[in-house]
């Protein structure tokens, strides 16, 4: 009977623990609607968290597109592209903003043959390290286009079509929030947040997604 009055206290304790808060960040664009596909990661101040593990992924050449058109990974994964059409196509990924001149060293070019019938698709793979974008592109068909976000913050998803994102037990006190989008020209400035037990953010951003095609 102890035991389980002390269970009961526990439970009573534990949910709105002061240890962990949720953040609910709502990401709009330009014109004030909601921006999906947008990566909104936290990066709490205090001891740096354990990297999430390394997770293979595959995208897809088809059709004249990657598929999907963006993936968050953790760093350290190995990202393997397959292409399925019957013509073929380069993988170009740079790291960086090119309009602001932060290129980071991490790039990479691969060819891919056209895939024949019978045979499996050709495939190919990069292991992605430096946490941040990678935009991805053909040199051969300039309206490809497609994305890796690498993280090493366990704290990282991507909007929803209402904008949003949630993400738990968030460590209490201060955080760093981040947003990227596929289709942003600039950095949207990062915010600093309070983490208390259920915390929204709001992002007012310049970012006009293109249309998809
Ligand atoms: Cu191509």
């Amino acid at each position: 009977m102890k035991a389980l009055h002390r269970l009961w206290w526990l439970a009573l304790c534990l949910p709105a623990s002061v240890w962990a808060g949720t953040v609910q960040v709502t990401v709009l664009a330009r014109d004030g609607q909601p921006l999906t596909d947008a990566v909104v990661t936290v990066e709490p101040s205090g001891p740096r968290a354990a990297s999430p593990a390394p997770t293979p992924v595959t995208i897809r050449q088809e059709g004249l597109a990657f598929v999907p058109a963006l993936t968050v990974v953790p760093a350290g994964s190995r990202v393997t592209f397959t292409n399925l059409d019957r013509f073929e196509h380069h993988v170009r990924g740079t790291t960086g903003n090119p309009l602001q001149g932060s290129e980071r060293s991490e790039g990479f070019e691969l060819r891919m043959g056209g895939r024949v019938e019978g045979q499996a698709p050709p495939a190919a793979s990069v292991v992605v390290n430096e946490a941040g974008p990678v935009r991805l592109g053909c040199h051969l068909h300039g309206s490809m286009r497609g994305a890796i976000y690498v993280t090493d913050s366990p704290w990282v998803a991507r909007t929803d079509a209402q904008g949003r994102i949630t993400l738990e037990n968030v460590p209490d006190g201060a955080a760093t929030v981040r947003v990227w989008h596929p289709d942003q020209l600039i950095d949207t400035a990062a915010r600093q947040i309070t983490v208390v037990s259920v915390t929204p953010v709001q992002f007012d951003t310049p970012i006009q997604p293109r249309r998809r095609r």
